[in-house]
């Protein structure tokens, strides 16, 4: 008897290591599962947003892409578009000089084609997130040209014909007036705007070009150098489709965006909102996620209000995966869904702009 007592003794703690090890492991393989789709209540939004002409997507997370069911089956569902959140980055297509890595990519542009989505692929020249063989290179103008040039056929060339729209050039106008400092101006000048998109008219004539900007989403100096911008590569024939970022916080839209994007489409390019997503600081009262709703539901009505307004695209569906709290600590919260993917309030007003008369 005592000597039965005494196995036991040795061999519980035993049994216990391995259960606790077992729960760990489950624990660990559900958060890389993440939480299941919740049903979502309605017509998914991208039927109501194809009833009004306009195409809904969604930037597309790479973590969520690759493990989690839930993730891919809302995205899939409830969207007609995706937008590579870093994956196709030159950071993220070329860490190491020659070296390139299309992971993340092709496997953005797999998910699309078989859930019926179309890409916005982003993006090819920008300030930020480049490798630090490029951006410390000390590459000289021609070298720095002949290694945007042969980029920007490289991707393009890679997924020619499957992608709708491309972000060819992003974030290019400084805060107050003119060009943004950075890489590229300060090497190749401001030609290497026209330059770029030359070179993406090249790589895919099939693909539709777009600009796209953050902080111009009013009339403001910002805004005012964008437009001049646009004319010049309008007037080239090199753009299609002007991208107004909106990254919004419980401030609002701004009161000229509508008069805004009117006055750009007045040149006769579409209109895209492309990044779309409404911070808010955690965890998020009722009365600040009922504002948030209205933000929301404030977009939709001015790219409606906008006859070439034909894409919204949201920065992240769900606040599992968005780029907010990792820029400001503190503040989730900014998207639809909440991170066990149950719509806020922001989703049903989204639905009902896009429903209303
Ligand atoms: O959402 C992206 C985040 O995950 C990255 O860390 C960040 C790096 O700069 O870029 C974010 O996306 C940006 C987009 O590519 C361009 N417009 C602003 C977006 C938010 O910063």
């Amino acid at each position: 008897m005592l000597r039965r007592l005494r196995r036991w003794y040795v061999a519980l703690p035993v049994v216990l290591l391995v259960l606790v090890t077992l729960g760990a492991i489950a624990a660990h393989h559900d958060s890389l599962k993440g939480p299941d789709a919740k049903p979502l209540p309605g017509e998914s939004l991208r039927r109501l947003a194809a009833a009004r002409g306009i195409l809904l997507g969604s930037a597309a997370d790479d973590t969520g892409l690759r493990n989690e069911p839930g993730y891919r089956h809302d995205l899939g569902s409830q969207f007609a578009a995706l937008t590579p959140e870093n994956a196709m980055k030159w950071d993220a297509v070329e860490p190491k000089r020659g070296k390139l890595q299309w992971g993340g990519a092709d496997r953005a542009v797999d998910f699309a084609q078989q859930h019926g989505l179309k890409v916005r692929g982003h993006t090819l020249v920008w300030y930020s997130q480049l490798p630090g063989w490029l951006s410390s290179g000390g590459f000289d103008a021609p070298t720095l040209r002949r290694l945007m040039t042969a980029h920007i056929a490289k991707e393009m060339g890679r997924y020619k014909g499957r992608i709708r729209t491309w972000d060819v050039v992003n974030e290019a106008m400084a805060d107050q007036s003119g060009l943004r400092k950075g890489l590229w101006l300060d090497t190749l000048g401001p030609s290497y705007i026209a330059e770029a998109f030359a070179a993406a008219r090249k790589a895919d004539p099939g693909a539709r070009l777009a600009i796209n900007e953050i902080g111009a989403d009013g009339v403001n100096a910002k805004s005012d150098t964008y437009l001049k911008v646009v004319q010049e590569l309008k007037r080239r024939g090199l753009v299609d489709e002007v991208g107004f970022q909106a990254h919004f916080n419980l401030k609002g839209v701004p009161p000229s965006m509508a008069a805004n994007l009117k006055r750009f489409a007045d040149l006769g390019v579409d209109i895209a909102i492309t990044e779309a997503d409404v911070s808010v600081k955690d965890p998020g009262t009722p009365a600040q996620l009922t504002a948030q709703a209205k933000v929301y539901a404030d977009i939709v009505r001015v790219c409606r209000s906008v006859p070439r307004c034909k894409a919204i695209t949201v920065w992240g569906f769900t606040d599992r995966h968005s780029w907010i709290p990792d820029s400001s600590p503190g503040f989730g919260s900014a998207t639809l869904l909440d991170d066990q993917l149950r719509p806020k309030p922001a989703f049903t007003a989204f639905q009902d702009a896009l429903k209303a008369p």
